[in-house]
């Protein structure tokens, strides 16, 4: 278990992470990374039941996280190589041909931590859905995991699974909704309109936790309350900044996917002090 501190100091490793791993791959997207990574620390670091030893891609016999906004890889990558899934320095190789670190998760080289591939928005939360489904049908006790954007929330797949998850009684599914309030072209409330996110998936039969996405004790304690097992599956929606911990970065679409030059890294990694070292 880490504390606050420990857990501060390893988010501002990933971000750099982050800044450094888009900018050396020439393209990613840095500004939803940025706005999950507190989110993902404090889940990998502090929440989930995992072993990357003992790890397959069934997750059997331990927690479960499914990235469903797969375009988030950096920061995802980051988070398992610094929790022990794979070696730091192969975040350097994040898009080149041939990495097991594609621009979207991929499995086809078996990088360890990734349980499916992700990229087509909406997938991952179905896949989340069915592997709760089977770990309540072999009496597995563990949780399933899924992070979802909030511009991915505009897909209809989403709401096909919030009424699955809640017909099967999944409260072992623990979604989370990275809500940065940005998407791709623009803000999520101008493309789509998502007002009121909680009462909708509060309708479709969910729990649902509001918290901090940026407070490791609010992130900690909305975790803490979705472990409630009452037969409804769990929504966290985490207000979050988009590009969080980099100025140029945050509230903005602009840096949902676009790499920052060198003088823009100097800049970003002048904002985010660690005591972890830079893969
Ligand atoms: C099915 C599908 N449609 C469209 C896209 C293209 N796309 C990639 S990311 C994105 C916006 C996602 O917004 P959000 O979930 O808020 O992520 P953020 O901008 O916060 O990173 C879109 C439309 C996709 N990957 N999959």
């Amino acid at each position: 278990m880490k504390t606050i501190q420990e857990l501060s100091d390893i988010a501002a490793q990933v971000r750099r992470d982050i800044v450094r791993m888009v900018s050396a791959a020439g393209s990613g997207h840095p500004g939803g990374s940025l706005s999950s990574t507190d989110i993902l620390t404090a889940l990998y670091f502090n929440v989930m039941e995992h072993d990357p030893a003992s790890w397959t891609r069934s997750c059997s016999g331990q927690d479960a996280f499914f990235l469903s906004a797969g375009h988030l890889a950096p920061v995802y990558y980051s988070v398992l190589a610094r929790a022990g899934y794979f070696p730091v320095a192969e975040l350097a190789t994040l898009r080149r041909f041939g990495s097991r670190l594609q621009g979207h998760p991929s499995t086809v080289d078996g990088l360890p931590g990734v349980p499916r591939p992700s990229g087509s928005l909406g997938q991952g939360l179905a896949a989340a859905a069915g592997l709760a489904l089977g770990k309540k049908m072999d009496e597995d006790p563990h949780t399933v995991y899924a992070l979802c954007g909030d511009g991915e929330s505009e897909e209809g797949e989403i709401w096909e699974t919030a009424m699955f998850a809640a017909n099967h009684r999944l409260d072992n599914l623990v979604a989370m909704t990275d809500c940065n309030h940005q998407q791709i072209d623009g803000r999520v409330e101008d493309v789509a309109g998502l007002d009121n996110l909680s009462d909708k998936w509060l309708a479709f039969g969910w729990d649902v936790i509001c918290a901090d996405g940026h407070d490791f004790e609010s992130v900690l304690d909305a975790f803490k309350l979705a472990h409630k097992r009452n037969g409804k599956p769990k929504m966290i929606l985490f207000e979050t900044v988009m590009g969080k911990g980099v100025d140029f970065m945050e509230g903005t679409h602009e840096w949902h996917g676009k790499a920052p030059d060198a003088e823009l890294v100097r800049r970003a990694l002048a904002q985010l002090s660690s005591t972890l070292e830079d893969f």
